[in-house]
């Protein structure tokens, strides 16, 4: 299959870049296939070329020379919401994917901004550091961990009676999809067994989510037994 475009993003072993895991899964949804170079985090992503097209020498970031603007340029796409979603628009799943109705669509939107204001940042302070990649920082454990509580605690109430996370839509939506990413991250690193144990809702979806033909293979990935404790 011809790739769709191409991702930039960092490709490590045992770890899939949260912001891009999203993308990841729209994809194999649609069946679409990217090109991703190989990217040295910090230095090519800094470099004058990407800066050229990325200014903001971040990734995500994504570009389709075969779909060019009126003026002949690739189009290109920084914002892994944004991505996410052009590539959830992009195949014969969009409707699944997106939302049958306007009020589906409105939720999926909710879910999308909930996840990135209220729950990958405190999940991310409890679990990057747990990853390797960010040093422990005591502060955010402490506020990620209330945080990361408090939230939970929503999203189990929300999943109880309902097999995916928007209501009368056969799913996985991409809110679905969204907040997987985070709890991918998550339950490799954070929400170990005893935890788990508290949340059977969202387990339950969870594992759901995984029975999904196309994403399988993508969310196969061991959860933790028992999380790494924080330092004194
Ligand atoms: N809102 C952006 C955030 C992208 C972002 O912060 N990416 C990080 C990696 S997770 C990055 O490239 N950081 C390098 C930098 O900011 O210089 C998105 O969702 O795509």
């Amino acid at each position: 299959m011809a790739p769709f475009g191409t991702l930039n993003t960092v490709k490590l072993p045992n770890f899939v870049h949260p912001r891009s895991f999203k993308i990841f899964a729209a994809a194999k949804l649609n069946n679409l296939d990217f090109d991703i170079p190989p990217i040295k985090f910090g230095v090519t992503n800094k470099s004058p070329a990407f800066l050229a097209k990325f200014p903001l020498g971040q990734i995500p970031t994504f570009e389709s020379p075969s779909t060019p603007d009126q003026d002949g340029e690739p189009f290109t796409l920084t914002e892994s919401n944004a991505i996410a979603f052009y590539i959830a628009s992009s195949g014969a799943k969009a409707g699944q994917l997106l939302g049958t109705n306007p009020e589906a669509r409105a939720e999926i939107q909710k879910w999308i901004f909930f996840n990135e204001l209220q729950f990958a940042p405190p999940v991310s302070k409890v679990t990057m550091w747990r990853a390797g990649m960010t040093q422990f920082n005591k502060e955010d454990e402490q506020t990620g961990k209330v945080d990361t509580e408090k939230i939970m605690l929503v999203l189990e109430g929300s999943l109880k009676g309902r097999k995916w996370l928007v209501k009368g839509e056969e799913g996985p939506t991409l809110a679905d999809i969204t907040i997987s990413t985070t709890l991918y991250l998550g339950f490799q690193y954070y929400f170990d067994k005893e935890m788990r144990k508290r949340f059977p809702e969202i387990v339950r979806w969870y594992e759901q989510l995984k029975e999904v033909p196309e994403l399988r293979e993508l969310y196969d990935t061991p959860m933790v037994e028992k999380k790494e404790e924080a330092p004194e």
